[in-house]
């Protein structure tokens, strides 16, 4: 058995049953311009801020097994990003709480990606002033989504040091505010395909790790965990990664982490809402460690899904 099947066995089931199932939101639910829509039919206003300047801020949270996971955790990321960019959305936090719950309830997606966005809305193409917009916010609710899929999860992925393009310095985009500002990740995907390998990790431009495309970077090097302090987004999961550390006794470290620290890891693991924990076994085409998915990797994995079900950190939802 391995050791992502006492996790991945039962989510196909639910899966099943979700694909077979005839509510119009079972593929996906959004909450746009006030009305409940199907997520393939929904809409953004062309002259939104968010689109023709990326000027907004989103969150991903996940339902998982028809619990809401770690959703104040995500709020309270929201709300401070907001204020980062001065941004308000034209509806409370209790409100974008209430109603994530009630677009999963209406759906009957028990395991899901769910996404909240505030954008700084709409005035004209060009040569608006900030501060004069309605600022926006769309929710969806959608079936989960893995960066990295089971069979991958299982053996382990590939991924490379980017070498064409660093991550966006922090003087330029916050990464503590949640963007989409992909232009950094994109290129270093592209990069990541030419050099034969899934997936990027950027660095700052000066020998530091910062992260990849929507994960954090967490090394294994003698029983210790490191992962970058600066030039990433404090992510959630790597939160709940270091806390089951903690909970297995693993001295962890967040602080400036030397590129050359990747090559002399033991194990190497991506951490993300939209996946979990994602080991990486190949790196620059070589071996992370033995080249196996590794001990500490393991019990992370385990420990990370096993505290969905905890009640401190996720409740139930009532399905319809
Ligand atoms: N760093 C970046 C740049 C991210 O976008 C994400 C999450 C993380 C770290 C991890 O944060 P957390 O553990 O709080 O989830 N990004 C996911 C995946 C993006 C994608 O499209 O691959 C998201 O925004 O959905």
């Amino acid at each position: 058995m391995s050791y992502t099947d006492h996790i991945f066995a039962a989510y196909r089931q639910r899966l099943a049953a979700l694909e077979q199932s005839p509510n119009p939101f079972a593929r996906g639910i959004a909450w746009v311009g006030g009305d409940y829509v199907p997520v393939a039919e929904a809409k953004i206003p062309l002259l939104d801020q968010g689109f023709l300047h990326s000027d907004l801020t989103y969150d991903v949270p996940a339902i998982w097994n028809g619990r809401f996971f770690r959703l104040d955790d995500h709020l309270d990321r929201f709300e401070a990003s907001l204020k980062k960019l001065r941004l308000q959305s034209p509806i409370p936090r209790h409100e974008i709480r209430d109603r994530l719950v009630e677009m999963a309830a209406k759906s009957g997606i028990r395991d899901a990606y769910v996404m909240m966005i505030v954008t700084r809305g709409l005035r004209y193409v060009r040569q608006y002033a900030p501060e004069d917009c309605q600022n926006f916010c769309y929710l969806m609710v959608t079936p989960y989504l893995w960066v990295m899929g089971e069979e991958v999860q299982k053996t382990g992925g590939s991924a490379i040091i980017a070498r064409t393009v660093r991550r966006i310095p922090p003087g330029a985009m916050d990464p503590t505010v949640k963007n989409l500002q992909w232009g950094d990740f994109t290129r270093a995907i592209f990069e990541a395909r030419d050099r034969g390998a899934m997936y990027p990790i950027l660095t700052d431009g000066d020998a530091n790790l910062t992260e990849g495309s929507g994960f954090n970077v967490v090394l294994v090097r003698d029983g210790r965990l490191y992962t970058p302090r600066r030039g990433v987004l404090e992510g959630v999961t790597r939160k709940s990664v270091l806390e089951v550390a903690d909970g297995l006794g693993l001295p962890w470290v967040i602080d400036d982490i030397p590129v050359q620290m990747a090559y002399d890891a033991d194990e190497i693991l991506f951490v993300t809402t939209a996946g979990g924990v994602m080991p990486i076994t190949t790196l620059d085409g070589q071996p992370v460690g033995d080249g196996q998915v590794g001990p500490i990797s393991q019990a992370l994995w385990k420990g990370y899904w096993d505290a969905h079900s905890d009640p401190d950190l996720s409740f139930a939802i009532a399905y319809d």
